[in-house]
């Protein structure tokens, strides 16, 4: 595979609704479309997952950008490759930016899978037709609104529902969640809102009967989360922390996490998500697909990971319409009854909607071979 072209689409949307976490609120989405061309004219896409801000990695757009242009895709024009499982370790020069590195090997995948007319779950060794998932859900002014947006998706039928909760906003709010969903598949996610000395506190929340508590400690730790994890009944699922194959296995061996939510921008592409996916199988971890608020190339890309046998829970890829008037592709993502049908067509499988895409397009820039 030779690659002709790079075309970086700057895009800016709004989400629909502002998304609070435990760092803040957030509405508006800046990020690339990759889009790589190939010497037979195959197209595939990717999409940048960081934010504007730093607040959930040290990764931003801009540096995304710069990590791109000037280095990543130069390195990827340089010489030919045989298959995508090549161009993560061709980025190995560069450190860390998982994220900038993902969204150009992962727009490789999608023109691999295209030349060889085949999906890009197959081409991943995916085997589910189709795939649950569940949502997550912001922190709410009230709890009284919260419980009627729960109510909503519940309706909807999403498989599980996640809460973002903070200090603040844990455990009286999710004991009053339960109460009145007393059956419902249901977790929380603290984006390293706590530390140890909250271990007590956090430990109200073992009688919720709650699937998991995502990330509650720090960013950059799996010690402290192994303490925790032995003093709670909940399991511990990590997303922050994990950003390579390398440190999900000392997370299992810590035993610093049960669950792992795997996001595929934050370890670094696809290639490294089904390592880091075996790996789990192999040691009795199960994962799910985690989101970033994508828009539907993104979105594409987690429907068509989640097909592997060990995403055994409900993942974070809700549907198109639940974030963005109007989506980047066609047919944008739907969840009927909690589930998304896989889509049938090569590669990730979801039409790029050219008008969409040019009408939120804030710059382009066109790298040659
Ligand atoms: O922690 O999983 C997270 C959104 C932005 C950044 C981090 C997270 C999230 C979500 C929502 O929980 C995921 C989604 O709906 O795409
Ligand atoms: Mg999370």
């Amino acid at each position: 595979i030779t690659i002709e072209k790079v075309i970086l689409h700057k895009l800016q949307m709004r989400l629909k609704h502002a998304f609070t976490t435990s760092f803040g609120t957030f509405q508006d989405k800046d990020f690339f479309v990759v889009e790589a061309i190939d010497e037979k004219g195959n197209i595939g896409f990717g999409e940048t997952v960081a934010f504007s801000s730093p607040w959930y990695s040290e990764e931003t757009t801009q540096t995304n950008e710069h990590i791109m242009k000037d280095f990543l895709i130069p390195l990827l024009l340089k010489k030919p490759i045989e298959h995508p499982d090549e161009v993560f370790p061709r980025f190995s020069s560069i450190r860390k930016n998982h994220m900038a590195k993902s969204a150009l090997e992962g727009a490789v995948w999608d023109l691999y899978a295209k030349r060889n007319n085949m999906t890009l779950a197959e081409a991943l060794g995916g085997t589910k037709k189709e795939i649950d998932v569940g949502i997550s859900i912001g922190i709410q002014p009230t709890v009284k609104e919260l419980i009627e947006v729960i109510g909503k998706h519940v309706e909807e039928g999403y498989k599980r529902i996640k809460v973002k909760i903070k200090p603040g906003w844990d455990v009286d709010v999710m004991r009053e969640v339960r109460n009145v969903f007393p059956d419902i598949p249901l977790m929380v996610d603290a984006n390293s809102a706590y530390t140890l000395e909250d271990a007590d506190h956090l430990k109200q929340l073992d009688d919720l009967n709650l699937m998991m508590i995502e990330q509650p400690l720090a960013h950059d730790d799996i010690f402290d989360h192994a303490e925790l994890q032995r003093l709670l009944k909940t399991p511990i699922c990590l997303d922050e922390s994990i950003h390579s194959y390398d440190d999900a296995r000392r997370a299992i061996q810590l035993g610093s996490a049960k669950i792992i939510n795997l996001k595929i921008g934050r370890v670094g592409g696809l290639s490294e998500s089904v390592r880091i996916h075996d790996l789990c199988q192999k040691n009795g971890i199960e994962v799910w697909c985690g989101g970033m608020l994508e828009a539907g190339v993104g979105r594409a890309h987690n429907v068509a990971l989640t097909t592997l046998k060990n995403f055994t829970l409900p993942g974070d890829t809700a549907s198109s319409s639940r974030y963005w008037e109007q989506d980047i592709i066609d047919p944008e993502v739907t969840v009927t009854n909690g589930i998304i049908q896989v889509p049938e067509k090569p590669g990730i499988g979801y039409d790029i909607n050219r008008q969409v895409l040019e009408a939120l397009t804030v710059e382009k820039t066109v790298f040659n071979n």
